[in-house]
Parts: C-alpha cells; structure tokens; sequence
C-alpha cells in the first residue's frame, strides 16, 4: 500500500497522522506553515496534550515525515481548518479548496480523496465535486471522494481517537470499506458507513446539538439568578429523570467547533433555523450577561477600582492551552470597549502575552486582586493551596468549580 499524506498539521490532523503513523501505517504529514513544519522535524510538539508527547515518540520511531510538499501518492487525509465569513456566517471553504487543487496536481490515478476537516453540509456536492470535474478528472474512478469527519476532544484526544465511534461517508460501498480498513488501524469503535451529505450534516448536527443545550442551561442560569435559585441544584435535579440531560451553563461557548458548526446552518437555511439561531445568540450574549454580573458583585462590595478585579482563565475551557473564541477574550472586548483596562488576567496555561495586565504567577495574582472571576475551571483552580488563597477574597465563580472564598457568586 503506498503511503498516506495527511494534510493540515493541527490540532485535528497531527494526533491523527501520529496514531495511523503508530499503528503501522506508512504516514507523510504535510503544512503550508514552514515553521511549524520545523518545529515537528525537530522533534518537538506544536501545542500541548495529555498522552501527545508519547505517541508522538513513538510516531518518530516509526519514521514519520514531515514536509512542506505534498506527496505523490493514492491515499490523503485533509485536515485543514475551516473558518466562516464573519458577515454571512458561511462555511469559508478556501482551505479546503486549496489542499483539494494540491492534492489533485500531484496524485496517482485512483486516488482516494479524505476530506476530515468539518464542513458544512453539501460543500462536497457543490465545492469539491466541480473541482475535480472541471479538471477532465472522474470521480468514482480517477478520484474517490470521501468525507469522514472527527469527533476527539481537546484534553482527551489520544484516548477519543482510539475509543470514539467514527463515521465515514463516501459515494460507494466499496471505498467507504476502503477507507474503514485505513481507521480501523487505530480505532477500536464502530465505524459507520454512509453517504457523503449525511456525514457531512452528522457532524454539523452533533454540534449544533451540544450548542443548543448549553444555551438552555444558560438560560436556566439567568432565570434561577433572577428568582435567587441554585441552577445546579435545579439542574442536577432534573437530571434525576432517566431522559433528560442538561448541560452545565457557563460563561459562553468558545473552541472552534461548537461555536462555529451551528453557524454553517444559520448561513445555509436562514429561514428555517429558530431554535439553532436562538442558541447561538444566548451562547453569544453569555460574555455580556458575565460582564454585567462583574459589575453587580464589584457594587456589592465597593470595589470601583478596575486593577483590583482578576480574570482567571483565558483558554476556551479547561485544563487545555487553546484560546479560540474563548469566552475571556470576548469579555475583555467588553472592557476594552469601555477603557477598563486595569482588569488583571491570568491562565496557567497560557504563556506568551496577550494583554498588558496579564500576570504569570498565580499566588502574585490572587494577592493582588479583591474580586477574582473563574472563568474556567483549570484543574489548578481546584487545588486546596489555591483555595486558601481564596479564602479572604470574594469569587464569582462562572464555573461552579470553586469551594472557599470570603464570598462567593455564582452565574
Ligand atoms: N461548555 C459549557 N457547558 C457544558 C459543556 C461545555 O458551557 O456543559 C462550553 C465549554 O466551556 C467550551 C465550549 O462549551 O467553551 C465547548 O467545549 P466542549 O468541551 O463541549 O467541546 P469542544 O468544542 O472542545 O469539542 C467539540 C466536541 N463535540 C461534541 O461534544 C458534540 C468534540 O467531540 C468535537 O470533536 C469537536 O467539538 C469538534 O471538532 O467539532
């Protein structure tokens, strides 16, 4: 079998070129970013992971390469990002455009096309397919066009690649096994064979999904503060009852996944989305809802002076280096917005700097703030050394993670 050339080495298509590449598949890893490309060659990781180090060890040893080039053969998995336009809120497909004309200037005939990287319902229909064709090319024979698109975790994606169900859509049968075969290398769960468009739309959906009940638990949130109700009493309640499962409301919905796939539908059937724009919008207005409640705790206690408020937590959620769309960055465009940009920040797991006040020393942060806000729920946060840190200062606590504190709110 000739090689596989996985394109697009982030945080999707590296672990998964590592774990083919350990599993006795032959692995190329291939990114238009030269540095990174580098820092890979040189045996070092690009972003941190639970387990990552390891395979990635194990990966070299088994003589992954990593290169600029694409490579010429009959079998690629693309994993590149897919952003949307700001305005029209549209799957921008231009990367994946890209690596599809890349692959299709280099590869043999009777190539089997992966396209991993989440895409908005009937883009292959509409996108890739004409790309091909436009070429003289045959889908079905020259080219077999398959979309099999991931459903891993940031924090746990070695162990969800090898133990999360997969699905793998393709035009026929024949290569949907194909490609099976190439995953089950990896991957001891089922592996569900459809076409192209259902595969395309799952992923979507099971996004979608996770934003609409997040959005009700924030709902929930804002009414149970408004009645002076315990939301995770009520939600834990609920949960009681053997079909319903309601999320954990928080301070909004970051990450490139959940944040941004409910869009692509939003773009596609503006007018039949309700419920998927409506949860969109409460998702989005979180941010605003955490900024106003900041301001209700620093009256309650007198505090005016903005150096003397802490944000703690800066990623998209816990426990991971990551800080897409994270729901701290949006809050800071709010004070930002209205100069106050005294506010001090701090994230274990961020360390370059993104603004000013950032500090890099957790008891140096809390001993120079009154008010801290738990934005996420760090492991850290947690420890009980930290907690005595706490002790004498008031939390708002978004994340329902803190147990001291002289007072403490939540959502
Ligand atoms: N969040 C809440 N309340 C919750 C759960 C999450 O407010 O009860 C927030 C988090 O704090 C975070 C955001 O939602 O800001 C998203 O976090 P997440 O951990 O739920 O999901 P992602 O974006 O890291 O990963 C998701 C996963 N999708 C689903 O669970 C349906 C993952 O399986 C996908 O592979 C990934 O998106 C993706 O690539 O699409």
């Amino acid at each position: 079998m000739n090689k596989l050339n996985v394109i697009g080495l982030g945080y999707i298509g590296l672990p998964t070129a590592l774990m083919f590449a350990t599993h006795g598949v032959e692995v190329v890893g291939t990114d238009v970013d030269v540095e990174l490309v580098k820092t890979l060659q040189s045996g070092n990781l690009t972003f941190e992971e639970d387990g990552l180090p390891e395979v990635f060890e194990q990966a070299q040893k088994a003589g992954i390469i990593f290169q600029t080039e694409y490579l010429k053969t009959d079998r690629y998995i693309i994993t590149v990002p897919t952003p949307y336009l700001k305005d029209s809120k549209k799957l921008d497909a231009k990367y994946v455009i890209k690596a599809t004309e890349q692959v299709l200037d280099v590869c043999l005939p009777n190539t089997i096309l992966v396209i991993e990287s989440t895409i908005a319902p009937g883009t292959i229909d509409k996108v890739i397919r004409p790309l091909i064709e436009q070429r003289g090319l045959v889908i079905g024979k020259d080219i077999h066009l398959v979309h099999a698109p991931e459903r891993i975790i940031p924090g746990n994606m070695v162990n969800e690649l090898k133990h999360n169900s997969r699905t793998i859509g393709a035009d026929s049968a024949a290569v949907a096994e194909e490609v099976k075969n190439w995953y089950e290398s990896f991957c001891e769960a089922e592996i569900v064979a459809t076409d192209i468009k259902t595969a395309e739309m799952s992923k979507v959906v099971e996004n979608t999904f996770r934003d609409i009940n997040i959005a009700f638990a924030n709902e929930l949130a804002q009414i149970c503060h408004q009645e002076g109700m315990d939301v995770y009493e009520l939600i834990h309640i609920a949960n009681k009852h053997p079909r319903v499962n309601i999320l954990q409301p928080g301070p909004g919905v970051g990450g490139h996944c959940i944040s941004v796939d409910p869009w692509f539908l939003v773009g596609d059937y503006p007018s039949i989305v309700n419920v998927v724009l409506g949860a969109r919008e409460v998702n989005d207005s979180m941010p605003t809802y955490v900024f106003n409640r900041i301001h209700e705790v620093m009256k309650l206690h007198n505090i005016t002076d903005y150096s003397k408020v802490g944000i703690y937590g800066m990623t998209y959620k816990e426990n991971v280096d990551d800080i897409r769309e994270s729901p701290t960055l949006q809050l800071m465009e709010r004070f930002e917005k209205y100069n106050m940009n005294d506010v001090k920040l701090y994230d274990p797991y961020i360390k370059e700097q993104h603004f000013d006040n950032q500090l890099y020393d957790v008891e140096t942060f809390i001993n120079e703030v009154e008010l801290v806000v738990v934005m996420v729920s760090h492991n850290q946060i947690k420890d009980e050394k930290i907690g005595q840190l706490l002790k004498d200062k008031v939390v708002y606590d978004t994340k329902n993670c803190v147990v001291a504190g002289k007072h403490v709110y939540k959502m």
